[in-house]
């Protein structure tokens, strides 16, 4: 049934309308490659400022800015873990981003919001583990906050979406 509200998405995900886009950031939050990059550049020079009066981020947490010139209403700003091998944690840093987010959702009363496959690209965390937190930690949003009408998952490459797809797939299998 949540299942319904969650959608796949190819592209750029400073295109989307919606109340928050997701950056996957680093722990100073001052901009940098990737999908960080791409929103600094849309957002514009006001995204950085806001920023540096955040003090910086520490992995596997979350920060709320505007979202000055992208369509979306805000940026949610959350630090994945760097993948090291699987053995320090990097699961449970990677699903503590993705609660962090649902934390801010509910307490801006967020509706729609819109995720990158956060730590897959220069993090390196792989990109099947990864799609099956992201879906499972959405999962339980959804069942939880009943508020929430659509969450997105932005795919930029054909891996990531391919990885999407079986951890959906799955999702429905074990659930049935
Ligand atoms: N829209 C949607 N997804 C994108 C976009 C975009 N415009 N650009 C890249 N991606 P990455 P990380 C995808 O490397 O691994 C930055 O320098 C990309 O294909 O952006 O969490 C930060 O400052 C991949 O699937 O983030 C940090 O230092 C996903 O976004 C570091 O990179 C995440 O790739 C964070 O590394």
């Amino acid at each position: 049934m949540t299942q319904a509200k969650i959608e796949l998405f190819e592209g750029d995900i400073t295109t989307l309308k919606v109340d928050a886009i997701v950056n996957a950031a680093n722990e100073s939050l001052l901009g940098g490659g990737g999908v960080d990059g791409a929103i600094h550049r849309v957002a514009g020079p006001d995204l950085l400022v806001e920023c540096r009066g955040l003090g910086g981020c520490v992995t596997g947490d979350a920060k709320i800015t505007g979202g000055y010139h992208l369509p979306a209403r805000h940026v949610i700003h959350t630090v994945g873990p760097i993948w090291r091998g699987g053995e320090n944690n990097e699961a449970e840093l990677l699903e503590s981003c993705y609660r962090s987010c649902f934390v801010l959702v509910r307490e801006y009363d967020l509706k729609t919001i819109a995720f990158p496959a956060i730590s897959t690209g220069v993090y390196g965390f792989p990109k099947q583990g990864a799609a099956k937190i992201a879906v499972r930690e959405i999962e339980k949003a959804l069942a939880d906050n009943p508020a929430l009408e659509r969450v997105i998952l932005v795919c930029f490459n054909a891996e990531t979406k391919e990885a999407y797809r079986e951890a959906l797939g799955d999702w429905v299998s074990s659930s049935a």
